[in-house]
């Protein structure tokens, strides 16, 4: 296990290319992200979205599982939603007394736009500023979460970079460098791994071998995640964080029919596709040779890994 490097804002001056060439991790505190830290209490939220509708996750597992899907997506007006999720026990609920919620804001049409809260809620994004970080043309989307306390999000990349901009509330972050991604368990973007602090060995026997990279954020605190870097985060208390995503690689790489961000790179996805196809011509031979010319596909593509 190892601690995420930390940088104390403005005192140690880390200048944008750095953070992104580096392509490490790093907890940015004391940067100026505007009146959000003092003014996003649940009241005022609340009070400046209304009743506007939005589209929630509720589980009673603390572990949201995409694979299995363990929770149901469901709409409450906005304020409906900060009251739940700021309480441990309900009195209106869906599924328990005691069930969780979780918010990841959508775009306009959430089949075709990305979620950026400057459109969703105008309200709030006055509150909030993010430093220069990344030009302005490689912004991809902004997203804006609410979790309950004790809620954690299935370990999963992005293919952009990211600015997780812990508003309210502390978080626990888990990282995963992307060169253990073989011991991940992948089901698509999402690792099959829910419980990545008491993973269950007898059907993770590989995940030993990751390497954790931990930190816990503060409310202000800023988390870099580059691109591919798996990360897994637990809520410990009602959580309010925004996060920002742009766009690392040039722009024709990315699918232009992405609203989440989590479309691998073109390059990337056709060479899985060929992957899949490969696999399924080589069905064709009885199991020692396709055993025998497995294995040599993988010496082949380890001798192109750097
Ligand atoms: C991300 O920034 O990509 C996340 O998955 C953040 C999830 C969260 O903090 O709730």
């Amino acid at each position: 296990m190892r601690s995420i490097l930390r940088f104390y804002l403005p005192q140690t001056i880390l200048s944008t290319s750095s953070l992104t060439l580096q392509r490490v991790p790093a907890v940015l505190k004391n940067v100026n992200i505007g009146k959000c830290t003092e003014r996003w209490t649940a009241e005022y939220l609340a009070e400046q979205v209304g009743n506007q509708p939005v589209k929630i996750h509720v589980s009673t597992s603390t572990k949201l599982d995409f694979v299995n899907k363990n929770f149901l997506y469901r709409t409450l007006p906005f304020g409906e939603l900060i009251a739940r999720a700021a309480e441990e026990k309900h009195s209106n609920y869906f599924l328990d007394e005691k069930e969780f919620y979780y918010m990841r804001s959508l775009g306009d049409d959430p089949r075709k736009d990305v979620a950026d809260i400057r459109r969703q809620f105008p309200g709030l994004a006055k509150d909030i500023t993010y430093s220069d970080i990344f030009p302005e043309k490689q912004f991809f989307s902004s997203v804006f979460r609410i979790a309950s306390k004790g809620l954690c999000l299935w370990t999963h990349y992005d293919v952009m970079d990211n600015l997780l901009i812990q508003v309210k509330g502390k978080k626990n972050a888990v990282l995963f460098h992307p060169n253990d991604v073989s011991y991940m368990y992948m089901n698509g973007d999402k690792s099959e791994v829910l419980d990545v602090e008491n993973p269950d060995l007898e059907k993770y026997p590989e995940f030993i071998k990751a390497t954790k990279y931990t930190c816990t954020l503060d409310s202000g605190d800023i988390l870099f995640i580059p691109a591919l870097w798996l990360h897994n985060m637990t809520s410990l208390e009602f959580g309010v964080a925004v996060n920002v995503f742009w766009r690392h690689l040039e722009e024709n790489m990315y699918d232009k029919k992405d609203p989440y961000g989590n479309k691998d790179p073109h390059p990337a996805a056709t060479a899985l596709t060929f992957l899949e196809k490969a696999l399924k011509t080589l069905k064709q031979l009885p199991d020692d040779y396709r055993t025998f010319y497995s294995k040599r596909m993988i010496s082949r593509i380890q001798d192109t890994i750097s």
